[in-house]
């Protein structure tokens, strides 16, 4: 496909980048960590989306060289973010691991060289790693393990997407996650829906009482967000505060806030 081997090219190009979306605190509404999300400029065809190249790179195997770099690239911004005090010390910079990442033997090994590789700033506690359910599926016991030994060095895990896939609630049972995010598709229509508010309760409802944090995506009204407060949600993010942009410019997005 030509498109793949354009993928592979952009890779060792450095034609990809990686965009960061501010995750708020919904109680005290800080800046509480950011989301790393990947973006691709191909030279001739302007910007593919994410929803296209990232299920490209998964069939063809690329996606290990593509969440390797992401990782590496979120933990030096990461590093950066945080020792310029534009994140706090404790914020989580989230980065998105697919089904390869987790199947994979060693992904532990290359989350621990990329947090080491990004000097003394960024540590295991600053890192989010986010699965979905569809990731963890296929090999739930194994997914296990891994997902224990990323825990044990320190960082936190998020089940993304939450409320999309099969089965969610053994996921949440039996995974080492500690935070929740709630699909955009249920945040969406809580303004105007009544299932939708009732799901996106139960879900934070749940979540709490199995002591998982919240962290709802795509808020882009305000009355999204006071209704995800009122819910005690825990967190969010979405187009309200800002979408995913360039390590420079999110630095002065965090400057500007209150
Ligand atoms: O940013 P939106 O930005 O269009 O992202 C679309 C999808 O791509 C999301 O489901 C997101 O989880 C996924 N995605 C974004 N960045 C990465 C990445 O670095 N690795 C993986 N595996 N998925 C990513
Ligand atoms: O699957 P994942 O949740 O990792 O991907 C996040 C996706 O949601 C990205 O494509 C990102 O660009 C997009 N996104 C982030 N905030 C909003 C929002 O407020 N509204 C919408 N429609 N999309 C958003
Ligand atoms: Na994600
Ligand atoms: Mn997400």
């Amino acid at each position: 496909l030509a498109l793949a081997a354009d993928l592979q090219d952009a890779l060792t190009a450095g034609d990809l980048a990686l965009h960061y979306q501010p995750v708020v605190d919904l109680r005290t509404g800080a800046v509480r960590g950011v989301e790393a999300l990947i973006r691709w400029t191909h030279r001739e065809r302007g910007a593919v989306p994410p929803n296209v190249f990232i299920p490209l790179a998964e069939d063809t195997g690329l996606i290990t060289a593509v969440d390797r770099w992401a990782l590496a690239r979120g933990c030096r911004d990461g590093a950066r973010l945080l020792s310029a005090g534009v994140l706090p010390a404790d914020a989580h910079i989230a980065v998105n691991l697919s089904a390869h990442d987790i199947a994979d033997s060693g992904v532990e090994q290359t989350i621990d060289a990329a947090i080491r590789a990004a000097g003394p700033a960024m540590t295991h506690r600053n890192l989010m790693v986010e699965v979905t359910e569809t990731v963890v599926i296929r090999d739930l016991a194994h997914s296990e393990r891994v997902l224990n030994a990323i825990r044990a060095l320190g960082s936190d895990i998020a089940i993304d997407d939450f409320g999309t896939g099969h089965s969610s609630l053994t996921y949440l049972r039996l995974l080492p996650a500690q935070h929740v995010k709630i699909d955009r598709s249920f945040i969406r229509g809580i303004a105007e829906n009544p299932e939708d508010l009732a799901i996106v309760t139960s879900v934070v409802q749940l979540a709490h009482a199995i002591g998982l944090k919240t962290i709802a995506e795509g808020a882009e009204t305000l009355e999204q967000c006071t209704l995800l407060t009122s819910l005690g949600c825990d967190a969010a993010q979405g187009y309200l505060w800002s979408p995913a942009l360039p390590v420079d410019q999110l630095c002065a997005l965090v400057a500007d806030l209150p």
